[in-house]
Parts: structure tokens; sequence; C-alpha cells
């Protein structure tokens, strides 16, 4: 499929920033027909329809225009509580997503060797005859437990999750221990909570990587946008000159790994001159005389020395954020998939919040609230008799035993130990692209005699399986309605805007199917009507009129201080916001946040970072051709240091290599990115031939990371790898990506 203007003109309106309003009204809506055979197309509805989006984590608020059973464009709902008004480069793309020529449009049955490409169409009951005989032999075999459940977060992800139960496998691993396990271990183990920010109103905010202009959520992004037009102050400590670094008052380009010495300072200067909160924290919490004793040792000197940081701008950051306070926050960011010990970098935010007084107040943090829904009764499965193969339990005993920990799962899987896997479902996840170490990934898919993934385009996960399901996509399916939590919840509703096309289905449609051939049709006796008016139930509004208003918000707004109130207990161990977590203690983890560096770079290696870009969701959205018509971005990018250290030149093709593997790549020279380190996007090198754009464009960070994973939580640890960059002395032939911002930066320099 062609499209009508050059990659180049159109990266002018800005690429890698939320560009999607511009990008809905440019492009041709027909060109998103081509190849796509006309008579596939339902021409049964004209109109405007609510619903959300479904192309990554935020799900915001949108009206898709269909005509004729065509849709035609997606626009924001303007007043939806969560995305405020925003529908981003990927959401405006989204129906592409849809039209794509390449996406999975029948069952395929597996012909050739794993990972040949040799595909046979089926129908669906013979597909999913298929698969139920082989889990029926395997359960029959090794037990139920010997079938992996794996998963991402997405509205029909529950069915999903109920097939896992009713077949009675413990053995279910969720995305989290990907991305924010710590984060949210460490908040709840302070707060008894996972707290949200107050970006709208806070004054001073810390951003500690958290590149919220590209690695976009709402409503943060949209909040933190407002807050810095009305004049707030935000400081971006990051080893990259980001999108959100450039948009701030003061870049802080920190060695990686490191940030725990910041922050430790900040919390050093906030005791030390008397500047945290005492009232609040004589009634609210708990182990202040402690903290303070632990704190004592890590002054901003000291911090300077580990961070690179000069200790000038520790100081100034600490003054400005004590005297904005109680309207100061440092961000609790979202993927703490960071270093082995992420999880007591994230207490240590939780600790500067509990002790500064912004606790639950407005501009600062504040528990989420949440709609209640109404449940559908049905039958629950019984408990799986089997523990779980990565023992959870025992190894990470604060961990949600449900997610699972991935890293050491597939370790558990390796070594059959204590049993064997033999069957995989894979259920909206991509993990080839998005769990560190390939390499063992391929190792552990040979130990398996079966692997189903129900996905949306042959994805690289999907393209080395056996079986490939397709699930309509978001935009031809109606949805379990969804609470949203946050500072201001929403019920969101997703209902389909056009009939599925080809054979696809929603996922409950392939449970229910699948689950009958299973013998276990009971436990998804029911339709999504139904499910939908038992959750309803609870709403002051009926199913028609949300199906109407495409969500539902109360009209509360923001509410702070209930967890002031006389009595109120915080759900932690001592009742108190705990500084000094009492858990922690009784696991044998450390209860206060111990610093411990990072460790050296072999001489000749960098630290290995991967990014994300506004444009694309992980490894979801590289075949999306609009997309990648805005700009590819796959790239190293290397600092000029580094650059002639190995004697480098722009846009010549260098190899990356570490112990695991070796990638190869285009170079982008450019002083927005730490001396000590080297950067690639995260998502693309897709391996898939069934993805005509994305396949072979740039290189996948899981072929370069090792398995580190942090103790307390499980969190894969992405950045505690090195790779080598090796020149081939072959340039690349696409023109480099201009460096736009090149005169306003200065490594180690504050910006503004
Ligand atoms: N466009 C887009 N938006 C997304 C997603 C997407 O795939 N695409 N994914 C969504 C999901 S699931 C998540 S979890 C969030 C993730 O959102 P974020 O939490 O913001 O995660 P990243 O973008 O991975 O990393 C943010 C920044 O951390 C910096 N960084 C790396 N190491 C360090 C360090 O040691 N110290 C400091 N201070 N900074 C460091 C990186 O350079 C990067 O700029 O984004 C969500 N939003
Ligand atoms: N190197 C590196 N690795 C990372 C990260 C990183 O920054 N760097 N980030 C980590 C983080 S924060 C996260 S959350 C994880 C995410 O990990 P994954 O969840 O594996 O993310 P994706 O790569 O987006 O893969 C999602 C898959 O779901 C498919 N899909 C999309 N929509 C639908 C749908 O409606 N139905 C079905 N059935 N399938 C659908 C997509 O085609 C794709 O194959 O990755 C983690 N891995
Ligand atoms: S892809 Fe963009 S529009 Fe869609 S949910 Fe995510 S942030 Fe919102
Ligand atoms: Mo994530």
């Amino acid at each position: 499929m062609k499209y009508e203007f050059g990659r180049r003109s159109f990266m002018k309106l800005g690429s890698c920033s939320v560009v999607g309003a511009i990008i809905g009204s440019q492009f041709k809506f027909a060109s998103a027909f081509a190849e796509t055979d006309i008579k596939d197309l339902p021409d049964n509805f004209s109109g405007d329809i609510r619903t959300h989006c479904g192309l990554c984590v935020n799900k915001c608020g949108m009206i898709a225009r269909v005509n004729n059973g065509v849709i035609r464009k997606l626009d924001p709902i303007a007043d939806h509580p969560k995305s405020k008004g925003m529908l981003c480069a990927k959401g405006n793309a989204g129906i592409q997503t849809v039209y794509d020529p390449d996406r999975l449009k029948y069952p395929m049955i597996r012909v050739g060797k794993r990972g040949e490409g040799k595909w046979r169409r089926a129908t669906w009951d013979e597909a999913l005859t298929y698969i139920a005989d082989k889990l029926t032999e395997i359960k029959e075999k090794h037990g139920p437990e010997a079938v992996l459940f794996s998963s991402t977060e997405g509205f029909q992800e529950e069915y999903f999750l109920r097939l896992a139960e009713a077949f009675g496998s413990p053995n279910t691993v969720r995305h989290p221990t990907l991305c924010l396990a710590s984060v949210n271990n460490a908040m709840f183990n302070t707060f008894g909570t996972v707290p949200h920010f107050d970006l709208k109103h806070a004054d001073y905010v810390i951003f500690a990587g958290s590149n919220r202009l590209e690695s976009l959520l709402t409503p943060d992004t949209v909040d933190m946008i407002e807050g810095k037009a009305s004049g707030h102050y935000h400081v971006v400590l990051d080893p990259r000159f980001t999108v959100t670094a450039s948009k701030a008052n003061l870049w802080v380009p920190i060695k990686p790994g490191t940030d725990l010495a910041f922050a430790l300072a900040l919390i050093h200067m906030m005791i030390k001159e008397n500047k945290y909160d005492k009232v609040f924290v004589e009634k609210y919490t708990h182990g202040f005389d402690k903290l303070a004793e632990h704190v004592k040792q890590y002054t901003p000197e000291w911090a300077a020395y580990e961070t690179g940081i000069p200790v000038e701008t520790i100081y100034k950051v600490g003054k400005d954020f004590m005297s904005s306070l109680p309207r100061s926050v440092f961000y609790s960011g979202r993927r703490g998939s960071w270093t082995e010990n992420d999880t007591q970098f994230r207490r240590a935010i939780a600790i500067v919040n509990a002790i500064s007084g912004a606790w639950d107040r407005e501009g600062g943090v504040a528990p989420a609230r949440k709609i209640g829904l109404g449940e559908m009764l049905i039958f629950p499965p019984d408990e799986p008799e089997a523990e779980r193969i990565d023992n959870v339990k025992n190894e990470f005993p604060l961990a949600n035993r449900r997610d699972g920990v991935y890293m050491t799962l597939r370790e558990h899987a390796l070594k059959e130990d204590p049993y064997p896997l033999k069957a995989w479902m894979i259920y909206k996840q991509n993990p080839l692209q998005s769990v560190p170490n390939s390499q063992k990934t391929y190792e552990m898919m040979k130990k398996m005699e079966l692997i189903v993934s129900i996905d949306i385009i042959p994805n690289d996960t999907a393209w080395e399986s056996d079986v490939m399901l397709p699930e309509a996509t978001y935009l031809e399916r109606t949805d379990p309605l969804h609470s949203l939590g946050g500072l201001e919840p929403a019920v969101a509703l997703r209902q389909k805007v056009i009939e599925p096309m080809y054979e696809t289905r929603p996922n409950l449609e392939i449970m229910k199917h699948l689950a009958s051939k299973l013998d276990l049709g009971e436990y998804f006796d029911f339709t999504i009507e139904e499910w939908l008016e038992a959750q309803v139930e609870e709403l002051p509004i009926d199913l028609d009129e949300l199906k109407r208003r495409g969500f539902y918000a109360d009209d509360k707004g923001k509410v702070f201080g209930k967890t002031l109130k006389e009595g109120y207990r915080f759900r932690t161990k001592t009742g108190k916001i705990e500084l000094f977590s009492e858990r922690y203690a009784e696991k044998g983890y450390d209860p206060l946040p111990i610093y411990k560096r990072p460790k050296n770079i072999p001489s000749g290696s960098y630290i290995l970072l991967t990014a994300r870009c506004a444009n694309y969701t992980h490894s979801s959205l590289q075949n999306n051709e609009w997309l990648m018509a805005v700009g590819m971005h796959a790239m190293a990018h290397v600092n000029p240091i580094a650059a002639e250290k190995h004697g480098i030149v722009q846009g010549e093709i260098v190899i990356l290599r570490s112990p695991y593997g070796e990638v190869e790549l285009p170079v982008y020279i450019t002083d927005r990115v730490h001396a000590d380190v080297i950067c690639m996007p995260h998502g693309f090198g897709h391996t898939s031939k069934g993805l005509s754009i994305a396949y072979n464009k740039g290189a996948r960070g899981s072929d370069l990371l090792g398995s580190y994973y942090d103790k307390i939580t499980g969190n894969a640890a992405m950045h505690e790898d090195f790779v080598q960059i090796i020149p081939k002395r072959t340039l690349h032939t696409e023109d480099v990506q201009g460096d736009r911002r090149k005169s306003r930066v200065k490594s180690g320099g504050i910006t503004g």
C-alpha cells in the first residue's frame, strides 16, 4: 500500500511528540482501504459512536465517525476525565489497526517448522478442536499446571484468566513484572495504596525518567502540560534529553541507576533543614526517627559523586522543592523495570512524598478513587491444586501471585523445576520482544508441545507459535466495562463501531468456544450483554444511556483529605504511612532504602537503555503504515564522546554486542544522551515475516538484554546490561534525522 506524501514532509509536523490531532486530519482516508477487499467491509452503519481506544494501557475516550460501515475518523471525547480531550498520534492512526492488510484474519495452523512462516487457514472449529485435544492430552499426562497462560492487560483479559482458572492451572503470568511491579509494591507498602499525582496543581514536580510527553499516560500527560502552561516548575532527571526534558525547566542528565542516591539526599536535606511537615509526620507516619538516622549518611555531596550531578544542582533542586511545599511532588514513574534495586528507589520516592506534607492534598499525591461496578454472578472455578511453578509465595512473598514473576518463571520452566510446562497460551502479549533475553524465551518455547497466540497481527511470538487465533480489534468488539481508577475516575465502555472483519472474534467468543471443547462451558455461560447489564446495575445510569455517553463519571471531581480524617487506618501493618516498612522488615528486606552502587561499566562498554517513542506502543504498532510514516527512530543513540572514541561517524551502521546477542543499527550521534549510555528504541526489529512493514526494521532490545530482576518484586531489571559498540564501516542509506534541538542543550547542563 502506498501513502501519498513523503515521509520527510510529514515528519516536519513534529515527530516523537503529541501530534495526534494533526495526523488524523492530514491523511486521506481512502488510502486506508487499498488492498482490502471491499466485500469484507460491513456496510451496516453510519454515525458517531463513543468508545475507548485500545492501543495502549491508557484507554482514551474517543468518538468513531463511521460511514456506511467504514471507520472514517477517530476523534477524542473532549470531557473524558481520564484522557481529557487527548487522542494521541497512535489513537488517531488506530483506523489502520482495523484496515492493516497484514492483520490476522482467520485461525491459522502451522504447517512448516516453527518460525518458518508456513501456515494453513483453518476454521474456528478445527483450530479450537486442535488446541483442545492437545491441552486435554497434556492435562491428562502432566496435570493442568503444565499449561502456562500469559497475558497483558486489556478489557477482555479477564476471560483469558478465567479460562486458566477453570482449566485448573495456577500458572498465569502477566505484564506487571516487566513493568510497574516495583512501583506498585513500594507505594503499597508505604501508603497501603498506589496513589496518583495531581500534576495539574503541583507547583514543583521532579520526574525521574517518566517520559510523560513520549511515554504517554493519561491523565498525567495532559495534566502536566496544563500545569506547565500555568507556570509550574518541572525537573527531569534522565540520562537522555527527552521531549519531556525539553519542555521542563531543568534537565538533569543523571548517571543511570543512581537515582536512589539523589532521592536519599533529598530526604537528607528535608530533614536536616527541618523542611519536612512535622505535624503530618507525627500524626500519620511510622518510623521517622529511624529514617532520620538512616539518611544522615546520604549527603548532597555524596549523592553528587554517585549520580554525576553537580552538587549545586542537587542543592538547588532541594531548596526549590522545599520552598514549594506542600505543592511539591516527586513523581513515582510507571515503568520501574530499571535496576535490581528498583523497589527501594520507588520506596525513597514514596518517603519524600510522605514527609513532605503533600499527601492527600490538592497539588500533591493522593489515593485513587474508583467507581463501583456490579458483578455478574457466575460459577467460580475451584482453586488450582498445584503450586505455581515460579514459587512466588516463597521466593517473592510480597509480590502479586496471580501476576507471577516473568523472569523467574522462565528459569523454572527451563529447569522443569518442580515440573515441566508443556503448553503456552498467550493473549495480547509479545514476549519475544517484551521479555529480556529472547534467547531464553526461544529455549522455553522449545519445551512446549503447543504454543497458541491470540493476537490481532502475526507478531513475533505469534509467528513462532503453532496456532494463531485472530481476535477482533478494539473497534470491532464490545468489551466488559472497566472502572478506571484515578483522582477523577471514570467507567469506560468500549463498544464495537463496526462488525468484526474477516473471521475475527472477540476474546470472550474465543474463550467460550474453547471452553466448550474442554468441557468447561459452564464457566462461560453468559453473554457480553448480560455481563454489561450486571455491571451497570451499580451505576446511576442504564446501559442505553451509557452507550450514548461512552463513559460514566460522577460529578465529584478530585476529592482530597479522606485519609486525613480522624480514625482513618492506612492499609499497612501499623495502620500508618510506613517510612520504615514493617512488612519489608518481616520478610527480610531492607525496611529503609539502602543505596547500592551500580556495577562498574566495563571499559569500552556502555549501559544499554531502551526507550519509547510517542508514536508506538511497545512492539505493537510498527506495522501501522501511518505511524511508520511519521518516523521510525530505530537508531542507536550514541554520545559524541563515545562516537569519537570508537571513530564512529553519523549514520554509520554499528554492531551492538552483549553477552546474550548482537544486533545491527544505524548510529545517531547526539549529545542528548549521557556519555555512559547507548539507547535504542523499544519494540523494533520484528522477526515476523507476516508483518510486511515492520519486518526487519531496526533491532530488538530483548536480543541484547540479560536476565536481571529486582529481588523484592521479581520485576525485570532492564538497565543492568552493557553493550559494546563495533563500527561496521558502512553507512546507513536513509537520511539521519536532524538534531533540531541541539543548539539548546549542553550535556551536563541546565536548560532553563
Ligand atoms: N507512546 C507510548 N506511550 C506509552 C507506552 C508505549 O509503549 N508507547 N507504554 C506505556 C507503558 S506500559 C508504560 S509502563 C509507560 C512507561 O513510561 P515511563 O515510565 O516513562 O518509561 P520509559 O519510557 O521506559 O522510560 C522513561 C525514561 O527513563 C529514562 N531512564 C532510563 N534509565 C534511567 C535512570 O537510571 N534514571 C533516570 N532518571 N532515568 C532513566 C529513559 O531514558 C526514558 O527516557 O508508558 C506508557 N505509555
Ligand atoms: N526492552 C524493553 N522491554 C520492555 C519494555 C521496555 O521499555 N524495553 N517495556 C516493558 C513494559 S513497561 C511492558 S508493559 C511490556 C509490554 O509487553 P507486551 O504486552 O508484550 O507489549 P507489546 O509488545 O505491545 O505486545 C502486545 C501484543 O498484543 C497484541 N495486541 C494488541 N491489541 C490486541 C487486541 O486487541 N487483542 C489481542 N488479542 N492482541 C492485541 C499486539 O499485536 C502485540 O503482539 O513490555 C516490557 N518490555
Ligand atoms: S494509544 Fe494514545 S489514544 Fe490510544 S489509549 Fe494510548 S494514549 Fe490514548
Ligand atoms: Mo508498562
